[in-house]
């Protein structure tokens, strides 16, 4: 294999293809600074981990309205150029999927989707200062989606811990006249709880970090940072015991977070949040905080009857009462409302309501649900408030989504299994877009073609979204009864009721360690049911929407209005989709090795001030995105497809004077069958198009390149004659 073959930019194009091969290529492009290349219909990205000059004002214009963006190479640019063209040509709504693990570059990518759609489609809306209103909106989205929704992880120091799907909307005139956002699975159990080396959502740091004198004073904030809070500090199980700080990764200093917070309040600002609002909402966040600071003891007394389970004692639940009213203070609820909310819960039993002690382990859960609830509550109205950009006038849109790619992890939990499941509806999503839409234009098109029976992960996705499915009995479960014992019997019911599905795996004793593993199209992943139904129950009765409700602050009271999500599956299924995946080349520039023996290996190995390249870690990505699969589907299909006239300017080196009598599709018919013979089934003659294997464009490649060296060897030959 010469080397030239190993860095084509387009997978499709390998022969022999197989992982290594696949592999080489995208190492090799790497190497050379070439971080994209195509794999038949997807762009594959390897996170460069430095910045890189390929973006930009002159890139964009490289791409802008280029005829043919396929010649040229590979970009999310060209991404972003072929969805714009096929919605001006087709008339169609356009999104582009972008996926990966965590730091593999999907939010940066996304960023440079947006910025190119901006600078190539002109904006319906007057400008200020150079700057359409939508533009600055636009800009000033992703900033605050970033400092509410972001986090430091080990993976990644601005780690998006949700999903979003931004939808630019285009008016008749094809013009940008709003945008509009949607976001999925937010992690809020970050707000209460973070590993060891990661923090909590970005907000919460600037918070504790900036803000005049006033303002500080005014949350309870003034002479104190991130190290006093709970949620914020850096090792929260040391800092229960000891209070005592830890080393963590990517520290940003005070200064930094104080910046962070300037551009957080000018980008409300731009989405027309005034001062009052937004000193509703850093007074919540500061009351998360104070939630936070709150903690049950158990005393012996009287009054409250608290019986933990085969306890003899009466115990009482105190709190530091200080830290209770602060709380509630900046809340706007009446503290004494707010302490029974954490002290008791309420039955209501033969039209009497009941008040009955709960233990110290159920206050700190429904503290804790209570911060991660309002906090929720808190990013869906930012999202709601981004929305105000939302345009009447919208005939198309142009979506772009970020989300988590499949995760595998030690352990995993209910998150993953998520996670994993959107993931397994949009591999359903590439899949039928790539296939299926592909085969019925081979049907339109009359060529001879059997169909292509392609692997469906439809019974995997019934198994967990169907009835009886996964998600089905766990909330059949959590509803019948509301205790953790309950976990061994959630898993047996889903060993029971699965146990003849090939997509199930896993020996019953399994469900003794609450342990069942899914086949899912990427890979198997064993979930481990410990903490499921906690994470999916909602502790909070109505009695906590009650108190909410009851707040002072307007602001509060409306956050606990209801407020729902479309569905994205539906929205991207009506849309024309791109596919971005994003590789990450190793993880040890961004966070921490798990393995350091591994890490020195990897360095070792690479030996280089470049990015490293760790191997083992980019097949397993390749294996997870289903990479290797769709590029020999591609492969199998038809990947080169042109109109007579397109494919008669492109090759016309090759194709020569031609009968003038003949039609388009003889000339071309003609000049195939004298370059190839037999022509087999690698080139088909439909309609309107020609459509060619890959093997038959990379000979037709080869060819030109020969005809071309052999014509300069002859002039140089011939000018050397003279000369
Ligand atoms: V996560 O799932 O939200 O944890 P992402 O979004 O996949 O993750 P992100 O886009 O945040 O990753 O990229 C991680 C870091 O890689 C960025 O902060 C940049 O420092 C770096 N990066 C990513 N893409 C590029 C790029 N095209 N050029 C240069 C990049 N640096
Ligand atoms: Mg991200």
């Amino acid at each position: 294999m010469s080397s030239n073959v190993l860095l084509e930019d387009d997978l499709c194009k390998l022969q022999p293809l197989n992982e290594t091969a696949v592999f080489n290529c995208i190492k090799n492009r790497f190497n050379k600074g070439l971080i994209y290349t195509y794999s038949g219909p997807a762009l594959i990205g390897v996170n460069p981990m430095r910045p890189i000059a390929i973006y930009g004002k002159d890139f964009i214009e490289r791409y802008n309205r280029s005829q043919n963006v396929r010649e040229l190479p590979p970009h999310v640019y060209a991404v972003a150029e072929q969805a714009y063209q096929i919605l001006v040509n087709q008339q169609r709504s356009a999104s582009i999927i972008v996926s990966g693990e965590s730091g593999s570059g999907k939010t940066v990518s996304c960023r440079y989707l947006l910025e190119y759609f901006a600078s190539v489609i002109p904006f319906s809306h007057h400008e200020i200062l150079g700057k359409s209103v939508i533009e600055q909106h636009l800009l000033s989205t992703g900033l605050i989606l970033e400092s509410f929704g972001n986090a430091s992880t080990l993976r990644n120091a601005n780690s998006s811990r949700f999903g979003k799907y931004i939808r630019v909307q285009l008016d008749e005139s094809l013009k940008i006249c709003g945008a509009r956002v949607d976001t999925y699975l937010l992690e809020k159990t970050r707000v209460i709880a973070h590993a060891f080396g990661e923090k909590t959502f970005h907000i919460f740091y600037q918070l504790c970090a900036g803000g005049t004198q006033e303002q500080r004073s005014r949350y309870f904030l003034t002479g104190l940072t991130r190290e006093n809070f709970y949620y914020t500090v850096r090792d929260q199980y040391r800092y229960r015991c000891e209070f005592s700080s830890s080393l963590s990764l990517h520290e940003k200093t005070i200064e930094d977070e104080e910046s962070d917070f300037e551009n957080t309040i000018s980008a409300l600002r731009a989405l027309n949040v005034g001062e009052d609002l937004q000193e509703d909402l850093f007074r919540i966040l500061a009351g998360i905080l104070y939630l936070g600071q709150i903690f049950p003891e158990e005393k012996f007394g009287k009054s409250f009857v608290v019986t933990g389970p085969g306890s003899r004692f009466f115990k009482l639940l105190f709190f530091e009462i200080n830290t209770v009213s602060k709380a509630a203070e900046l809340l706007g609820v009446a503290p004494a409302h707010l302490a029974k909310l954490l002290q008791n819960k309420k039955i209501v039993a033969f039209r009497d309501t009941i008040y009955s002690p709960i233990t110290r382990r159920e206050s700190e859960q429904l503290r804790d649900c209570l911060s991660k609830d309002i906090y929720k509550r808190l990013f869906d109205w930012l999202v709601y408030r981004i929305n105000s950009l939302f345009s009447e006038n919208e005939i198309f849109t142009i979506g772009i989504l970020d989300i988590y790619g499949f995760e595998k992890f030690e352990e995993n939990s209910l998150e993953q299994l998520c996670i994993n499941y959107a993931n397994e509806k949009l591999q359903q999503l590439f899949v039928s877009v790539v296939f299926k839409v592909e085969q019925q234009v081979y049907f339109e098109e009359g060529i001879d073609w059997s169909f292509i029976k392609y692997a469906d992960n439809h019974e995997c996705i019934e198994m967990m979204e169907g009835s009886p499915g996964v998600f089905s009995l766990l909330s059949e479960q959590c509803f019948l009864n509301r205790t953790c014992s309950d976990e061994k019997a959630f898993t047996e019911r889903l060993y029971n009721t699965f146990k003849a599905n090939p997509y199930f795996l896993g020996e019953k004793s399994g469900a003794s360690s609450r342990l069942f593993t899914i086949r899912h199209y990427a890979m198997d992943v064993s979930y481990s049911t410990a903490q499921f139904m906690e994470k999916n129950m909602d502790h909070l009765g109505f009695e906590y929407v009650e108190l909410m409700r009851s707040s002072r602050y307007e602001f509060v009271r409306n956050l606990f209005l209801e407020n729902s999500l479309t569905t994205l599956i539906d929205a991207l299924s009506k849309t024309e989709s791109h596919f971005v995946r994003c590789l990450k080349p190793n993880a040890c520039q961004s966070g921490v090795f798990v393995n350091e023996e591994r890490k020195r290996k990897v360095i070792d190995k690479n030996n280089s001030k470049f990015t490293l390249f760790d191997g083992a870690m980019v097949l397993q990505q390749l294996h997870a995105s289903g990479i290797v699969d769709a590029v020999r589907i591609a492969q199998a299909s038809y990947p080169y497809k042109y109109m007579y006239s397109d494919f008669i300017k492109k090759y016309s080196i090759l194709i020569g004077p031609s009968d003038p009598r003949a039609t388009l599709r003889e000339t071309v018919e003609a000049a195939l069958s004298r370059l190839f013979s037999p022509l087999c089934t690698d080139v088909q003659f439909g309609r309107t198009m020609v459509f060619l294997r890959t093997q038959k464009i990379s000979s037709l490649d080869l060819l030109i390149s020969e005809k071309r060296e052999f014509s300069s060897t002859c002039i140089q030959s011939f000018l050397r004659f003279f000369l």
